[in-house]
């Protein structure tokens, strides 16, 4: 729906570092991030939108505008392609190093004329960078590890843009005549973080159709393979998309086999064989006979071998075929448990939809509550002040009363200092619903630091949620390397939820880190940390992520009632 939103908003954050590399204006630059990220976050398609319609948009102006509709209507626009030739396709590649922005990479390229990623690691290895103005070995160390980032990453896309790029496709082949079932399976099913990639089902008599609608999508760049049972593409974003056809009546036996993980396969396999069964993609079937027993849905496949069917978001091997031998599989949190948001922001900060936008995306998500929590004043760049703060406040309180079902609360997103201090003073931080307190800058602290800093925000008795608590970004940035077991422990201790943030960058808490701090006893919040209205249906990302730590609803306290959620936010806090 707003996959020209997305393309337009990288055109313009390209030509935005293009323009920083070059040590073009700086103004410029920002201008063109500003106007990158209010169309990411922009409701509305642009692609239907002239110069006129595209000034509405905050940040666009005139000139921004008038090369967007360049980009729509040719594809490319002349002076990102001149920036683009200006400057070595090898030092482009160094600014997507995690850690090193294009200021660094311009001087390595002046200094030391490195123009790739290969010469750089030489220099690293030759200890050559330290020396520069503005490095030093700590950068060194940074840079290093962020091309390992880089490489881990190795190709994998983030799950939101795996989902957008899968549901398009299921789109278009759901329209095919004859298509019975259409649906992903593999990593994307199971809600991994980063997708290798994408896995999309049929179930139909005659494949030839849908092979041949697979090949000719729009967005098909190349065709790797087509077979009978089989094509495999790659998009124009360079992404591979397997598509495979199904006999119905296998339906159900393709469906287990193609979400895996494998190490779930292999487990359930092993199961069957004890049973004398054979299990593959095709059903399961008596070993000696050759009778196919189950195909047909997954739950016949799952019931003839004793279990009950098992969610795809813990099919990982992680204890779950046990689970379900003692029937002791958690009824996970859905979407459809989650009563409200309790991160998300506005334009009085660095957020892209007004109050009044942002709150009736809320209510048309049949939100029952719905948090503001808008940036504290230790950001200096947000500019918040108490009075803005206060007359938000004021603005809140009247929107209200004009719906029925959603009943807002005031908050704000407090800034965890270097110390673990928070922006406000206890008597103002009262004045608050609720206050969430994450960390922003200052990642490298030791980990001592980093360990008491966060525990001191959680003894804050007015801090009720740690936000994105380890600050990573996926493929970017890591996380810090604090005590996360001290922390768990200290967020139980205090009555501190967890955040699990649910943009597709962060997913933090991750599922790993959920197992554990569920073992402190700790309860969780799913958090959209939504800045644009766009960003509210990110929640299913955060609820696929909580199905991965095993989490209930009873775990989630965006799942209870609003008058649980009260108590548990007014505890510890004297009114
Ligand atoms: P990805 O694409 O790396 O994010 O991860 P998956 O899990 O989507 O893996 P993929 O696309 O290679 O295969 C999709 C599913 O097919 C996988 O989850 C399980 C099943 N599968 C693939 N190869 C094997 C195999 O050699 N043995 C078993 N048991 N299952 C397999
Ligand atoms: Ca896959
Ligand atoms: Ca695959
Ligand atoms: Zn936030």
């Amino acid at each position: 729906m707003v996959r020209s939103n997305a393309e337009v908003a990288a055109l313009l954050q390209e030509y935005a570092d293009l323009l920083a590399i070059t040590g073009g204006d700086a103004f410029k630059a920002r201008a063109y991030e500003k106007a990158a990220r209010a169309i990411d976050g922009f409701p509305t398609d642009v692609a239907g939108l002239d110069t006129k319609g595209l000034q509405e948009i905050p940040n666009v102006g005139k000139s921004i505008a008038e090369k967007i509709v360049e980009f729509l209507h040719t594809g490319q626009v002349s002076i990102v392609e001149e920036a683009r030739a200006e400057i070595p396709a090898g030092v482009r590649e160094l600014i997507t190093i995690p850690g090193l922005g294009p200021r660094k990479a311009l001087i390595l390229h002046q200094e030391l004329g490195i123009s790739s990623v290969a010469e750089l690691l030489d220099a690293l290895d030759d200890e050559r960078l330290r020396d520069l103005k503005g490095f030093g070995e700590k950068t060194e160390a940074n840079i290093r590890h962020g091309i390992a980032l880089l490489q881990q990453a190795g190709g994998r896309i983030l799950l939101g843009a795996a989902m957008e790029a899968a549901e398009q496709v299921i789109a278009a082949l759901s329209e095919v005549t004859g298509c019975r079932r259409c649906t992903y399976a593999g990593s994307l099913r199971r809600m991994r973080e980063t997708i290798g990639d994408i896995d999309i089902l049929v179930a139909a008599e005659h494949s030839a159709p849908f092979m041949e609608a697979f090949a000719a999508l729009p967005n098909t760049a190349e065709v790797i393979v087509q077979g009978e049972k089989k094509t495999s593409i790659r998009t124009t974003k360079g992404l591979q998309v397997d598509l495979r056809v199904l006999p119905p009546a296998a339906w159900g036996a393709g469906l287990l086999y193609f979400t895996g993980s494998k190490a779930h396969n292999i487990r359930i396999r092993e199961l069957a064989v004890r049973h004398k069964l054979k299990l593959s993609e095709y059903g399961l079937f008596h070993t000696e006979t050759g009778r196919n027993l189950a195909s047909r849905t997954e739950e016949s496949v799952y019931a003839r071998l004793g279990l009950p069917w098992i969610p795809p978001t813990l099919r990982e091997d992680r204890g779950e075929v046990a689970a379900a031998l003692r029937n002791a599989l958690p009824e996970l949190v859905t979407e459809a448990d989650i009563r409200g948001d309790l991160h998300t922001h506005t334009d009085l900060t660095d957020g892209v939809a007004s109050l009044a936008d942002m709150v009736d995306a809320a209510a048309a998500r049949g939100y029952t509550y719905y948090a503001v929590t808008d940036h504290a004043p230790d950001m200096a760049m947000q500019q918040m002040t108490d009075a803005k703060m206060l007359a938000q406040r004021e603005q809140l309180r009247q929107l209200n009363g004009k719906y029925r079902k959603l009943h807002l609360l005031h908050g704000t997103e407090l800034n965890i200092g270097p110390d673990g201090e928070v922006d406000w003073p206890a008597e103002f931080l009262a004045g608050f619903d609720l206050c969430v307190a994450s960390v922003h800058s200052h990642f490298n602290q030791s980990r001592d630091q980093l360990t008491k800093r966060l525990v001191r925000a959680c003894e804050n008795p007015h801090v009720k949620i740690i936000g994105h608590p380890t600050t990573r970004l996926i493929g970017k940035r890591p996380g810090i390397d604090a005590d996360f077991d001290a922390v768990f422990a200290a967020c139980a201790r205090t009555g501190t939820a967890l955040e699990i943030n649910a943009h597709p960058e962060r997913l933090d808490l991750n599922d790993e880190d959920i197992l554990r701090a569920k073992r402190h006893g700790v309860k969780f919040a799913v958090n959209t940390d939504a800045h644009a209205t766009t960003h509210l249906p990110y929640m299913r990302y955060g609820v696929g992520t909580a199905q991965r730590g095993w989490l209930t609803k009873d775990d989630v306290i965006n799942a209870w009632p609003l008058p649980r959620l009260r108590r548990f936010l007014a505890q510890g806090r004297s009114a």
